[in-house]
């Protein structure tokens, strides 16, 4: 019997304009739009390869060489639309092969810690999703594919897009509308980069799911958020991206971090996902800036205390100089700095 095969990889992205709250939590829609940045594939990624054939007996997932249950309900209510729009392709051509009765077996690969708070329920959704939708040949755009993404994980919706992403929350009780669109290829602002700072590998307190489900509970400051500060930031993030002006996207970013976890301080009891070192590197940041009198570093930070930074490939050596003292990591950035600039920081 036949064995059909599909592989495919999908980057992590990271918020710029963070997602936090569910209108839904079974369809996974959310109370605001979002925007990210998708981070080159080779960089950090997940692979994962489907198989299907008549003869398999059950669904199987083996996730970073372990076996690993695709009970879930997240995982379940993917698998069962994907089978869907496979059998309705099925019904308009009897000669293919009806994989949409078939079981699957499913390896899935990450090319980085899974624990460490990277963002990697994003790639993995965003990959199994992908990797079946190509096995069963769906015809569907990117855009249609995100809404199956988005109910195995929210931000994995925008793993399917390179470059500059946006969420648009929708408004449909059904979820219709909630999908990820590209603001922009990544080909529009290459200068773009990112570096994370591991500040910790643990796994997070607070799960983001719980998480925001509590802040939408119990913070009054989240109804501000979505009502009176994200609709707004959303299209002035497009229009910086578009512009490529990145004073202001860097600006927005910085905001919307500090946003989000003022809710989860706002929460009650308070949620803490930045630590005392997270705080050291936001101040960094902002001494940066103002040590060069323009901004060429913007920070963000998701549901734990790793930083993501921001900034243009032709300031790379002005950042990592600073950041490298600051944490007595002897580089060789420093070279081009006087001692004294230096010791501004610490
Ligand atoms: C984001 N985060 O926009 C925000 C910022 C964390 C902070 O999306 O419940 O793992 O699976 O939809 O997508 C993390 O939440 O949550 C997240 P579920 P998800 O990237």
């Amino acid at each position: 019997m036949s064995i059909y095969t599909a592989s495919t990889t999908a980057p992590v992205n990271i918020a710029t304009l963070k997602y936090w709250g569910k209108r839904d939590k079974t369809l996974n829609l959310p109370t605001n739009s979002s925007i990210s940045v998708t981070l080159a594939q080779e960089d950090l990624r997940t692979l994962t390869s489907v198989a299907t054939s008549e003869s398999f007996s059950q669904d199987q997932l083996w996730l970073n060489g372990q076996p690993e249950s695709l009970q879930g309900e997240r995982t379940q209510h993917c698998l069962q639309d994907l089978r869907n729009l496979r059998a309705r392709v099925e019904a308009q051509d009897s000669n293919l092969p009806r994989m949409s009765q078939w079981k699957l077996h499913i390896v899935s690969e990450n090319n980085f810690p899974t624990a460490a708070g990277l963002a990697s329920s994003a790639a993995g959704f965003a990959a199994l999703v992908m990797a079946i939708a190509k096995l069963y040949q769906l015809p569907d755009s990117h855009s249609e594919i995100s809404k199956i993404a988005r109910k195995g994980s929210g931000s994995a919706c925008r793993s399917l897009f390179g470059g500059y992403v946006a969420w648009e929350m929708g408004s449909e009780s059904d979820g219709s509308d909630s999908k990820a669109v590209e603001v922009a290829p990544q080909s529009h602002w290459p200068e773009m980069k990112a570096a994370i700072l591991v500040v910790s590998a643990d796994r997070k307190d607070t799960p983001s799911t719980s998480g925001m489900q509590h802040t939408v509970a119990t913070s009054d400051l989240f109804q501000e958020r979505i009502h009176n500060v994200v609709p707004k930031r959303f299209e002035e993030m497009k229009q910086a991206i578009q512009d490529r002006d990145f004073t202001r996207f860097a600006e927005l970013t910085m905001r919307d971090s500090n946003s989000f976890h003022a809710t989860c301080l706002d929460s009650f009891p308070p949620i803490f996902y930045m630590n005392d070192t997270s705080r050291k590197i936001v101040k960094l940041c902002h001494q940066i800036n103002a040590f060069y009198d323009e901004t060429i570093v913007a920070y963000t930070f998701d549901a734990g205390p790793n930083a993501v930074l921001y900034y243009l490939q032709e300031n790379e050596a002005k950042l990592m100089a600073f950041v490298h003292h600051v944490f007595q990591k002897n580089s060789g950035w420093e070279t081009k700095f006087s001692q004294g600039d230096l010791e501004k920081f610490s």
